[in-house]
């Protein structure tokens, strides 16, 4: 017997938040993993991303010890080298001349210090994070309404309500726990409507009792009509507006031009669907309208946001339950980072530069020597000014930018140009950490130890599970040995988290009355938690004050807002089209989203190989329509283009999208695919408000990619594999999987074969081999005794045999001897069947399975479907493509 622990801790990945009970093998460095029964944001409950997590704790992929220019280092050298290049930065330049970019993912503890170190201390307020690309537009949607960066409700809200509309969000793969509550909901009560307002259709429709497909970024005209329509059919709360408002006067005026038929036109939508939709809004007295990026990312997102609150702030319906605007946070820290003030034009404790007493007071109680005085660069703009060489010593931290962030060839020049560049990551070989002159080891999400608010401002602890890999330090560690080696000692004296966590409570709290007036944020009542407590911390919703000692769900339930009147501010919106139209040069519009089974830029996801079965490659949907347009046949391969970039992807023809609109998504880096970093195809055009860029909007033209030869290689051992111009990795379950097409056909196939996989392995193997030279065609597979090694078919076509049986074979101990003769048609012998592709991650059960199983056994539900096979039964992501197969 080993000894084992059992710790609660939370989900790394998204902003839902859940809590996690971990069953911890420390000798043998394994965990497993359970929801946490307790815990309000999941009651136990995970999706597909977190029940793998005990699957993505290997060493291999880990970046374990410092670097400093290419060579292995301790923790002084890299330590001092950051702290001499920022301070020669300071002293030559100003302290303008340096900059963070950190991450909604550091815990709150890293941004915290973080953030006190680049405004408070050096000086300069160039400190800004991966969440200008994601959250800036509800923030600053938020306070121009409500004079806060507040999400007004909660979870249980999804119980409640009569009706639900979801808006830009593709809940059902981004936020997959909160979806299945919703569909529990749903479930539960037939008669809540729910509305999906997305361009495409994608799976979050599978619930969904309308869909509005409409026109990319035109969400505003939308909103602005339904302003209207509620007061054109009496449903305004005149008493609330008047109580509890000002402004909407100038915000019905703006909204007044937008007829259902105007709104229609706009949008591109059925002006019944419209008024239908309308109907149910104005019917349902407990609506919640649920958003994500789809609003967010765009060049007037934060109008968007606001014409959304707008009518919730025109019917009063807001801080009760079941009902309120809410912004779904991405991040499983989205919101910690606002707290501590991580974008460039915040403070901290939810206090801005704006506001001058702020400034004042923040330099008060941490005791800065030169706190700066301005709003720092947002994101782009940060970077753009590392291009122009104005930032000279930068400093990237649980972000991959060279991926993310729009216009991403850009960002690789910027990274090329800067004097100096550190990378603190817990992953070794990253697009952004290959421009790196110092890499800094972070500990990883099972090593680190902090806290973490999710959507509905709900603090749960992370807590370690494992001692830390090699020499990997936690973020604020990090952070706190730099500023010590700048001069900073007595403000950064901390020892351990709660030290940090408990002067951010203070700070929070921190002249935080009626006499130097109110913030929303206020966690005053941890500023004196014990290390004790700390350590036993349960999920709490703040504010967590005097008035609210155990958190408070709902908050503006007492109609009193953060603005200098104490009332909310209607905002007259002029909905605006994104800034880049298509054109005759590029035609389409680009769409950028998420997958189910992949986090962001596939750093750790990927490690877990199940997580890569369901959408092994970059692909590109497109409707029929225009597939027929451009020559594009299904599972070819196309190349897209944008005024800034260009990559490569599989063709998924796709009836749910919307003619004219692509869809890609934004995972594929350089080391998972040669040419599907999508960042590099974006606009780097931003809301002027909330600097948040237009991710989900950009001009593209899109043609066939014929290459010369097309094939793949199935490898038991991980290859080095260059050359082919589109080259996609996936790591399988005892397997590694090469997409390959190229420009140039290899003089001979047996070599180019025998050099891919190493031709002193070929030598001990048994190999069969199939060569049809006339047709192009050439295949092999080999065998080391009767187990499976390596595959390799190449072809002329593009069309060649699916993957799924082959793959199989490899978590096979041996070949029967039929599977052996059938290798070389890709296909399996009489008998056997061919699983396809994989829709359930968490059973490993694949498409032809299940169709099978659907027509041999007559199943009717999805739920007959997971007694037969398992599938859907676990997390239930993948339910909505089980009822697509039905
Ligand atoms: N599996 C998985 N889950 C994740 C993440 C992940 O990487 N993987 N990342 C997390 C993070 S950080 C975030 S921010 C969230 C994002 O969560 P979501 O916002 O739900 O995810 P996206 O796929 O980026 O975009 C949502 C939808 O917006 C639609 N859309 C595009 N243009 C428009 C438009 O003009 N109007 C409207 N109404 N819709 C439009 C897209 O078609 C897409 O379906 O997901 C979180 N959860
Ligand atoms: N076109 C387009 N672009 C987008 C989006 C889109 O929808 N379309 N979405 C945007 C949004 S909403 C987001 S949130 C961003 C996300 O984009 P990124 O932030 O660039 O993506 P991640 O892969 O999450 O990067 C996190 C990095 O931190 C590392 N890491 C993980 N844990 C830790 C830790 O504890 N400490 C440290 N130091 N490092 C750690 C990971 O290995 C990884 O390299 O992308 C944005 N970009
Ligand atoms: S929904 Fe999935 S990814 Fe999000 S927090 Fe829960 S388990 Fe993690
Ligand atoms: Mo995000």
């Amino acid at each position: 017997m080993t000894a084992t622990k059992q710790v609660q801790t939370t989900c790394p990945y998204c902003g839902v938040g859940c809590g996690i009970d971990a069953v911890v093998d420390e000798p043998n460095r394994q965990i497993k993993i359970q929801g946490d029964k307790a815990h309000p944001a999941n009651f136990g409950r995970l999706c597909s991303k977190g029940s793998a997590l005990g699957e993505t704790i290997e060493l291999n992929s880990r970046l374990l010890e410092p670097v400093v220019y290419g060579q292995q280092a301790t923790w002084s050298e890299a330590l001092d080298l950051v702290a001499d290049s920022f301070a020669n930065a300071v002293k030559t330049y100003g302290p303008e001349a340096v900059a963070i970019y950190g991450s909604g993912q550091l815990l709150t503890e890293d941004y915290y210090v973080a953030n006190k170190l680049m405004k408070g201390f050096i000086g300069s307020a160039n400190m800004d994070t991966n969440s200008r690309l994601c959250m800036s537009s509800s923030v600053a949607g938020h306070k121009r309404a409500f004079g806060s960066d507040t999400v007004p409700g909660c979870y249980e809200d999804y119980e409640l309500a009569d009706m639900m509309v979801l808006i830009g969000s593709n809940t059902a793969w981004c936020h997959p726990v909160s979806f299945q509550r919703i569909r529990a909901a749903k479930d539960a009560n037939p008669a809540l409507k729910i509305v999906v307002i997305d361009p495409r259709r994608t799976v979050t429709c599978d619930i969904a009792d309308l869909h509005l497909p409409l026109a990319s970024g035109s969400d505003g005209f939308l909103f602005n009509g339904l302003l209207k329509f509620l007061a054109e059919h009496n449903v305004l709360n005149q008493a609330y507006i008047d109580q509890h408002t000002e402004g909407f006067a100038a915000a019905i005026a703006a909204a007044n031009r937008f007829s259902v038929e105007a709104v229609a036109q706009h949008c591109l939508l059925d002006a019944a669907d419209v008024a239908q939709f309308y109907h149910w809004f104005a019917g349902h007295e407990k609506v919640l309208s649920l958003y994500s990026q789809g609003i967010n990312q765009s060049s007037s997102g934060t109008d968007k946001v606001d014409a959304i609150i707008n009518c919730h702030l025109a019917t009063g319906r807001i801080g009760k339950p079941g009902m309120g605007p809410f912004s779904l946070t991405g991040q499983p820290n989205a919101m910690g980072g606002r707290e501590v003030g991580g974008l460039a034009h915040q403070l901290a404790a939810h206090m801005d530069f704006s506001n001058a007493g702020d400034i004042d007071r923040v330099a008060r109680f941490w005791n800065s020597p030169n706190i700066a005085q301005k709003p720092g660069l947002p994101a782009v703009e940060l970077f753009d000014a590392v291009y122009d060489g104005k930032i000279k010593a930068l400093w990237i931290m649980g972000t991959n930018p060279v991926v993310s962030l729009p216009n991403a060839d850009k960002i690789k020049q910027a990274l090329k140009r800067c004097d100096f560049v550190a990378v603190s990551d817990c992953i070794a070989n990253t697009d952004t950490g290959v421009f790196a002159h110092v890499l800094l080891p972070a500990q990883g999400w099972s090593e680190k130890d902090g806290t973490v608010t999710n959507s509905e401002r709900c603090i749960s602890r992370q807590r370690a599970l494992l001692d830390a890999a090699g020499s990997a330090m936690p973020d604020w560690w990090i952070l706190t040995q730099v500023a010590r080696r700048l001069g900073f000692e007595e403000a950064f004296h901390y020892k351990k988290p709660v030290e940090i966590f408990r002067e951010h409570a203070a700070l929070s709290g921190f002249e935080n009355d009626e006499v130097h007036g109110l913030r929303d944020f206020d966690i005053s009542g941890y500023a004196h938690i014990s290390d004790a407590a700390y350590d036993a911390l349960q999920p709490a919703q703040w504010p967590v004050n005097r008035l609210y000692p155990k958190g408070r769900a709902r908050i503006f339930d007492d109609g009193k807002y953060f603005t200098a009147s104490g009332k909310a501010q209607f905002i007259a919106v002029t909905p605006q089209t994104p800034i880049n139209l298509p054109d005759a040069e590029f035609p389409l519009v680009l769409n950028t989203g998420r997958l189910r089974d992949q986090w962001h830029t596939m750093t750790r996801t990927t490690i877990a190989a199940k997580l890569n079965q369901h959408k092994p490659e970059p692909f590109v949907e497109v409707h029929p329509d225009d597939a027929a347009r451009y020559g594009l046949e299904a599972q070819a391969l196309a190349q897209l283009e944008t005024r800034w970039g260009a990559m490569l992807a599989r063709v998924d023809i796709a009836t749910g999208q919307k003619p004219g609109n692509v869809f890609v998504p934004m995972h594929w880096t350089e080391q998972f695919a040669s040419w599907g970093r999508m960042g590099a195809l974006v606009n780097p055009v931003f809301d002027p408000i909330s600097k948040q860029p237009e991710s989900k909007h950009t001009p593209v033209r899109i043609k066939p990619y014929r290459a010369a030869w097309y094939g793949f290689v199935l490898s038991r051992h991980e290859l080095d594999l260059k050359g082919p111009e589109y080259l996609v990795k996936v790591k399988g379950n005892q397997f590694y999987r090469y997409e390959l097409a190229g420009q140039s056909i290899p003089e001979s196939w047996q070599d180019w074969f025998a050099k891919t996989v190493g031709e002193s392995l070929l030598d001990t193997w048994f190999c069969q081999e199939y060569h049809d030279a006339a047709k192009g065609n050439y295949r092999a597979a080999c065998l080391e005794g009767d187990r499976l090694q390596a595959v390799f078919f190449a072809s002329a076509e593009v069309n060649l045999p699916e993957r799924g049986w082959l793959t199989g074979l490899f978590e096979k101990p041996g070949l029967q001897v039929n599977e052996c003769r059938a290798l070389l048609t890709g296909l399996p012998p009489v008998g056997e069947a061919d699983v396809g592709t994989i829709v359930c991650a968490c059973f490993n059960v694949g498409k032809k399975t299940i169709a099978a199983a659907i027509k041999e056994k007559s199943l009717k539900t999805h739920q007959e479907v997971g007694q037969c096979l398992k599938a859907g039964t676990n997390c239930g992501s993948c339910i909505p493509e089980i009822k697509a197969l039905l």
